[in-house]
């Protein structure tokens, strides 16, 4: 049967919307739904042509799944050379690079302009579009062939599988890397940990390990991205003469570019930039190894010319290294908030990524295992993101004789208790519980920290002090401490002793969420912790709760659900509870409504901005949501309504600018109707 006209229409619309959808995630930075709301596009689209087999086609996004294995990869020459680039690792080469090029040039001490971006610790990809349409993806290989790996790239949703607009060459060669960022590289170790899979040592290895699968189905299944640098080869199209523009240009059709591109003057305009990326380096959600300047101007470019297989327009300034070699001269084992043993790397001190490190993680008793790690080896250190340090790999080349390997201990190294392994478990456990100062340290720094009961001040040298001080042996001793106890203890001025009292006291209006992810069960987060208290609705109810009923709420499955009756049933923890509600602690109560779909506010968005009179924006937030609605932090077209407190911020301006309701105090009270319910 022929596909009705108004089938094909809608296949081809939601077609264009996902593409859509790619392009302002991947290009513009500026996704306009949510992942549901992709998800439920696509798989929309995913059923339609299902039904219609006729209508495949190659370029539809739901053709990203990858194909069945290939024997091997095919070799192809790339339309142009693929350069690599020279290096500059201080500011002296920096200069040096730049005098060549003026010299090259005959421009005396004439400003150069460059185009400045961060270079991707990835590896090098080139995509060639005929007619707009991406025909082949190859790696760099010698630079003048490389591997057909097009199967793999066409799984990366980055990648477009047509060019945008009107102004597409009819032929084109884009060169780019491909990189994996450093939140699915961590999900992609620990699945590969769970199926006894290749475990990667950086993400770098895993981004090239992936790319080169001859399975393109798993490639599909990796979180890989890709990002442009520029363009090997063009034929039916007139360039902008400044690399600057040119990068434009790419993002106007469709190619995603570096979101930290800059054009640049001068040396001095370099060396400003390195700076400033380096200082985001840490924060990036992605690796990094220096900064790359490019001569602006394309015809200087053709004029500077290349030196072998690099050109002389460009440099790469690398950034201090993020894996270094030293010695692992001791393992320590380090007590976590649930008693897990955690082993840590002594190591002869050594700058990794400009910072000096003398620390870093082991993992876990397996890892050491199976990465074959000796005390006194040389070992690979790694030093990423915000991430703590850790061991990757010892230099097993560089072992002379026999070196022991570490070994877990039988007893606590902290407060003396039996060592237990439960059956089925990778951690190590001190079996000393709330006895055990390390135990009592995390547990109260859990407690006391941002998204728990946020106690500013609490420090956790603070912590550290007070419990090997005995101050407090418990969570809820903290709202016992006095003025003079804690104007008594280092660097602890009258000023902020009374501050931290405040604080304390500020604390005790909390969220039933908030107290309960505070308590530290195990595996118990604040999703899972905000999904118990919208569906008890009170602490007695989720203590009261066995297993059975624990599981019937979203994000509990049965080994929360024990961990959670596990922790109720010692009374030491229900007599903490207990001790903290008779010091005050309260929330908001929320009414339990059967099903969400019911519920009075399901299917609204709302933004909280400002003061509100009597509750905080948590707790704002809980009423919202105890009633079906969802809370944003950012205002866009979808959002139902901003309610603005005292001292609203921005929010109300761009909500007024969209044409979003705005609610004060008092609408915000007969939205919710909370008038009857006590707040303070
Ligand atoms: N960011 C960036 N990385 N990267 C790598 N730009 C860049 N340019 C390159 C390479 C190999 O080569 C061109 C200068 C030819």
């Amino acid at each position: 049967m022929a596909v009705s006209d108004q089938v094909n229409a809608e296949v081809s619309s939601l077609r264009d919307e996902i593409n859509t959808h790619n392009h302002r995630y991947y290009v513009l930075d500026d996704p306009q739904i949510t992942d549901q709301a992709y998800d439920r596009l696509y798989r929309k689209l995913q059923a339609i042509e299902q039904q219609h087999p006729e209508l495949y086609s190659t370029e539809s996004p739901t053709q990203r799944v990858g194909s069945p294995p290939a024997t091997h990869f095919k070799t192809v020459e790339h339309r142009m050379p693929m350069l690599s680039l020279d290096n500059a690792f201080d500011e002296g080469e920096m200069h040096a690079f730049e005098k060549r090029l003026l010299d090259k040039l005959g421009l005396g001490d004439q400003a150069l302009h460059y185009t400045a971006e961060p270079k991707l610790d990835g590896l090098a990809l080139s995509l060639l579009y005929q007619q707009g349409k991406l025909v082949r993806a190859a790696t760099r290989g010698d630079g003048k062939s490389g591997e057909d790996i097009t199967a793999n790239a066409r799984t990366l949703p980055s990648i477009p599988l047509r060019l945008f607009g009107s102004k597409v060459p009819s032929g084109i060669e884009i060169r780019g890397e491909v990189y994996m960022e450093h939140a699915g590289f961590a999900e992609l170790n620990d699945e590969q940990r769970n199926i006894g899979g290749k475990v990667f040592a950086n993400p770098r290895n895993a981004a090239a390990g992936s790319l080169r699968l001859l399975d393109s189905r798993i490639t599909a299944t990796r979180p890989l991205t890709f990002c442009s640098f520029g363009i090997g080869w063009l034929e039916g199209y007139d360039l902008p003469d400044s690399q600057y523009q040119r990068m434009s240009l790419l993002r106007s059709i469709g190619i995603p570019v570096s979101a930290y591109i800059e054009r640049v003057e001068g040396v001095q305009g370099c060396l400003d930039y390195y700076q400033r990326i380096l200082a985001q380096r840490d924060s990036l959600a992605f690796d990094i190894d220096g900064v790359v300047f490019k001569l602006d101007d394309t015809t200087q470019q053709a004029l500077a010319g290349n030196v072998a297989k690099a050109p002389r327009w460009a440099v790469a300034y690398k950034f201090p290294a993020q894996e270094v070699m030293t010695r692992l001269i001791g393992v320590d084992f380090q007590v976590g908030r649930t008693g897990a043993l955690t082993p840590v790397a002594r190591l002869e001190p050594v700058s990794v990524g400009g910072v000096k490190v003398s620390n870093a993680t082991l993992h876990n008793m397996d890892e050491i295992h199976r990465k074959d790690i000796r005390i006194g080896d040389m070992v690979i250190v790694r030093r990423a993101g915000d991430v703590i340090p850790e061991v990757v790999a010892p230099v097993v080349a560089q072992r002379t004789g026999e070196l022991p390997l570490p070994k877990m201990p039988e007893l606590c190294p902290v407060c003396r208790s039996d060592v237990v392994r439960q059956e089925g478990q990778a951690a190590y456990r001190c079996s000393g519980g709330l006895i055990c100062a390390a135990q009592r340290k995390e547990a109260i720094k859990h407690f006391a920290s941002r998204k728990a009961m946020d106690i500013e001040g609490l420090g956790d040298k603070l912590v550290e002090q007070m419990v090997e001080l005995g101050m407090i042996q418990s969570i809820s001793d903290l709202y016992h401490l006095d003025l003079s106890q804690l104007a008594g203890l280092e660097r602890m001025a009258e000023k902020s002793a009374s501050n931290l009292l405040q604080a304390l006291d500020t604390s005790l209006s909390t969220t039933l969420a908030r107290f309960i992810f505070a308590l530290g069960i195990r595996e118990v987060g604040e999703a899972t912790a905000e999904a118990l208290a919208l569906s008890f609705g009170s602490i007695n109810e989720i203590m009261q709760a066995d297993i059975e009923k624990l599981q019937q709420v979203d994000d509990v499955g049965p080994v929360v659900a024990e961990n959670i009756v596990f922790f109720f049933a010692q009374q030491s923890n229900r007599d903490i509870v207990q001790n903290l509600i008779k010091q005050g602690i309260h929330w908001p109560e929320i009414e339990v409504t059967e099903s969400s779909q019911k519920l009075p506010l399901a299917g609204l968005t709302y933004v909280i901005t400002g003061t509100l009179e009597g509750l905080s924006r948590d707790q704002a937030a809980v009423l919202l949501k105890a009633q079906g609605a969802k809370v944003s932090g950012s205002v866009s077209a979808k959002t139902s309504a901003v309610i603005a407190g005292a001292k609203p911020g921005s929010k109300v301006s761009k909500a007024e600018a969209l044409g979003v309701k705005v609610l004060d105090q008092a609408g915000f009270e007969s939205l919710i109707k909370i008038n009857g319910v006590s707040i303070d």
